[in-house]
């Protein structure tokens, strides 16, 4: 089942069909002890007439991104692309090296990507920085995970990214990554706790003035990492009274000689979830809502 988060409430979608959700806050949702016994229940007990009011209040609806008051956080280096691709950006810089050691090493790489306020809606504008040369977007699995640390579902991510700053110096991650709008979540929440199969495509399609300028798939076969290795190495010294977002990682990396430009249109597509859609942007944008 899925959760949709949109400007007149929540919605469950459950085999094509969309019910309303009384609890409208996802920090309180996020916080049930089963949110996925709770939102079965609503499916329950909605009569004939509920589901019809429900299904055109979300046909009119608009989809606003999966998020309350979430902190989102980001693995790094989980895909053997990912790697191969940082040790290049940043062989002149002499950091080549940190990556191929934090590929291999036992703790992860964690870092902080943005508070909900940074984050782009489905349909939303991603952005660029205006100082920066090579900009990517980072398709990623992203979970979903409760204050007591379990993950109870899943969305799409972009991971934005600059990254000739990146490259120049490893200091300037933060820099790379955090910036506004350089987040996407949605379109929506696959509530589930069970692990998604490795089999499971992520897919990027990156559209300029109508033609495909750059697209590309992994599988999460190729994700080195455990999820819930991930979500207990970002719970081990953290508490997040409200859940936290966790994006694992890109295993895909656009060639060296793209960049992305203004206008244009990300697509990535995690099948048992959906389809993130974004604009590219470069210059001043009032922040998300
Ligand atoms: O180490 C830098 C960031 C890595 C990252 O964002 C990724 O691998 O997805
Ligand atoms: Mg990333």
């Amino acid at each position: 089942m899925k959760l949709h988060r949109t400007d007149v409430g929540c919605f469950v979608e459950d085999k094509g069909r969309y019910y309303r959700v009384p609890i409208t806050s996802l920090d309180a949702l996020f916080a049930q002890d089963d949110l996925q016994g709770y939102l079965h229940k609503i499916i329950e007990q909605s009569d004939g007439v509920d589901f019809a009011l429900s299904e055109l209040d979300f046909s009119s609806a608009q989809i606003l991104a999966p998020i309350g008051s979430q902190e989102v956080w980001a693995a790094g280096v989980t895909y053997f692309r990912s790697r191969s691709a940082r040790m290049a950006e940043s062989k002149d810089a002499g950091g080549g090296d940190f990556y191929d050691r934090v590929y291999t090493a036992e703790r992860p790489e964690l870092f902080f990507k943005a508070t909900p306020s940074r984050v782009a809606a489905p349909g939303g504008a991603v952005r660029i920085r205006i100082d920066a040369k090579w900009s990517v977007p980072e398709p990623e699995l992203t979970l979903l995970i409760n204050p007591r640390g379990k993950i109870i579902g899943y969305t799409v991510g972009n991971d934005m990214s600059s990254r000739d700053i990146e490259g120049e110096n490893p200091l300037y991650l933060p820099q790379a990554k955090v910036y506004d709008r350089s987040c996407a979540l949605g379109p929506c929440i696959l509530v589930s706790s069970d692990p998604l199969p490795p089999t499971t495509p992520i897919r990027i399609e990156i559209v300029r003035s109508g033609q495909a300028a750059f697209s590309g798939a992994t599988t999460l076969a190729e994700l080195k990492r455990a999820p819930a290795d991930l979500a207990a190495y970002l719970f081990r010294e953290n508490t997040f009274p409200f859940g936290a977002f966790l994006m694992t990682g890109t295993g895909i990396v656009p060639p060296d000689d793209f960049t992305l430009a203004p206008g244009d249109r990300i697509r990535i597509t995690i099948d048992p979830i959906g389809t993130l859609e974004n604009d590219v942007v470069q210059g001043r944008l009032a922040p998300a809502v």
